[in-house]
């Protein structure tokens, strides 16, 4: 049984991976037909965003049917041979199970809308105010109010996602019992882990109206969250102790987090959180542009590994998923130190503790998407912030160059494995637009290169399977006021691991406030880079280093 704290989890986007059949989608074989490059990458799991059938009007997010394979993506039978495949090279599957909410297509919203009580009770319905608004002001994440009126009823239904995504009623005990009916059924197909959507906010506290914000307090961490969770587990993967889970955590607090990913594990294995990605956001509004807050990222970044270990509970570490932009351009560099930059930012992530995830194409620095025009764009989230900025008053070129820096898009664009005609990533027409870049960045000329940024992480992966320090070890920020400096040390037994990085392209020199005597270079972004205790750090430098007792 792997241990999950020397593991690392590949996160893939099936629709952008690869198209085997010309159709200009991604689909399971195409991650079947990559999972040697996959192994020599050195990953343990593989998350799979969804594939059940859906009318994909959030790319899967809207499950239609969660016992079913959607024909976009392949069969039942292509499923167990990844399946199959992936265990021969010793890696495990894990699925991304949806439980807030089920896209309006699914039977038993259909049924809802057909006026049975049974599956109206699977939902959310409410009466709208007297004045004719609907029951509370909750806006939904993806703009616009979260009630969508249904004339028939006289009634509104709850979507905190597009309004083809209801929410399910966790109150209802029947909708709990299907939800782990679904979990147990994934199991037996000999899935070994699940991510779990948006989780937190399954549990719905009191309908009022926000005066503060757009109602999350009324339903993140809710009321009877960690009951359910609880209750989860024990019916379903809390049985297996070889299967993982992590939660996808919104707006949340670090006090849930430990119960959430605690170690007693009652609940789930470890937490995906936010917080050190809204820093370049104002506040919790996305759609700005605004410089990233360095101090605020590391103060987020060190409470919460910090934090977290005090408790014994397990994080889930990451820059990039398929909500997110790349993070080369994001925080680093996309023109002269995109590979240096791009390692630092490889090492900041995976030298700490919890689990590290790598979102297909972080592990050969791949950008953001680059689009030249709207029609670009695909994501619902995107386009309906477009008009939301534009019905504002906000000129056509802002709210584009907003979208530029934010959409969900930029992370979306297909994955560039060679440098010829689309990427490699399909013969047909690409069902978003491929980023030009391939012809530089991609895999094909990365693997095997010792000095690509995909060896890089490679050389990560391998080092968290070999060193119980990094595996395992404590946290310590270091001279955490630096003002370009991100810097932590790590202990286990007798070893010491420090993680120094400039995270900005000019130089700068630091001195660590701790002796560094006896430590040897683990890992280094520049061929001829050289530990002391005063480092005249290039752009974008990165050192780990190593001390240990003899014992
Ligand atoms: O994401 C939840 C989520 O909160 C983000 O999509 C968020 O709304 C966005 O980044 C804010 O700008 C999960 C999935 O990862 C996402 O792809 C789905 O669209 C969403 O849930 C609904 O299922």
């Amino acid at each position: 049984m792997k241990d999950f704290r020397e593991c690392t989890v590949y996160e893939i986007y099936p629709k952008s991976f690869l198209d085997t059949n010309g159709d200009g989608l991604g689909e399971l074989r195409g991650v079947t037909r990559k999972l040697d490059y996959l192994k020599e990458l050195g990953v343990d799991y593989l998350w799979l965003t969804p594939f059940f059938v859906s009318p994909q009007n959030d790319n899967g997010y809207d499950v239609a049917d969660y016992r079913r394979i959607d024909p976009r993506y392949g069969t039942m039978e292509d499923f167990e041979e990844l399946s199959r495949e992936a265990a021969r090279r010793g890696i495990g599957l894990m699925l991304d199970m949806v439980f807030n909410h089920t896209s309006t297509d699914h039977e038993w919203f259909r049924k809802a809308l057909a006026g049975d009580p049974k599956y109206k009770a699977y939902y959310i319905f409410k009466k709208g105010k007297p004045d004719g608004t609907p029951p509370t002001n909750w806006e939904s994440k993806f703009g616009g109010s979260a009630w969508e009126y249904l004339p028939q009823f006289d009634e509104y239904y709850l979507h905190l996602f597009d309004k083809t995504q209801a929410d399910l009623n966790w109150d209802n005990p029947e909708v709990r019992q299907e939800v782990a009916d679904v979990v147990r059924f994934w199991m037996d197909k000999g899935v070994r882990g699940f991510r779990f959507d948006v989780i937190n906010l399954i549990s719905k506290g009191a309908f009022e109206d926000d005066d503060r914000g757009d109602g999350r307090r009324f339903y993140t961490d809710g009321p009877r969250i960690h009951e359910y969770l609880q209750e989860l587990n024990q019916r379903t993967f809390g049985r297996d102790p070889g299967i993982i889970t992590v939660g996808e955590m919104s707006s949340t607090t670090m006090e849930n987090c430990f119960r959430y990913a605690g170690a007693d594990g009652r609940e789930l294995s470890m937490v995906f959180s936010f917080h050190h990605l809204k820093v370049d956001f104002m506040g919790n509004e996305k759609w700005v542009l605004v410089p990233t807050d360095f101090a605020k990222l590391k103060e987020i970044l060190f409470s919460w590994q910090s934090g977290m270990a005090a408790h014994d509970a397990w994080n889930a570490v990451f820059w990039c998923n398929h909500d997110q932009p790349r993070v080369v351009s994001r925080f680093g560099d996309e023109g002269t130190y995109w590979k240096q930059s791009a390692k630092m930012l490889a090492d900041v992530i995976h030298c700490l503790r919890g689990t590290p995830y790598i979102y297909q194409g972080e592990e050969i620095g791949m950008t953001n998407a680059g689009f030249t025009d709207l029609s670009q764009y695909r994501d619902v989230e995107s386009l309906n912030h477009f008009q939301i900025l534009r019905d504002k008053g906000m000129s056509e070129e802002s709210a584009y160059n907003i979208l530029k820096v934010h959409s969900r898009d930029n992370s979306r664009t297909p994955m560039q494995w060679t440098d010829g005609e689309n990427a490699g990533f399909t013969a047909g027409t690409p069902w978003i637009s491929v980023n030009p870049n391939c012809r530089h960045i991609n895999a094909e000329s990365q693997v095997g290169d010792p000095d690509s940024i995909f060896s890089h992480y490679r050389a990560l992966i391998r080092l968290r399977k070999e060193y119980a320090v990094i595996s395992r070890g404590d946290f310590a920020p270091l001279d955490q006021a630096d003002p370009a400096v991100l810097a932590y040390r790590r202990r286990w037994k007798g070893d010491t691991l420090y993680c120094i990085n400039n995270f900005y392209p000019k130089p700068c020199r630091w001195t660590c406030p701790e002796p560094l005597d006896g430590c040897t270079l683990l890992l280094a972004n520049y061929p001829d880079a050289r530990p002391g205790q005063t480092l005249e750090l290039r752009p974008y430098e990165s050192l780990v280093l190593l001390r240990r007792e003899e014992s």
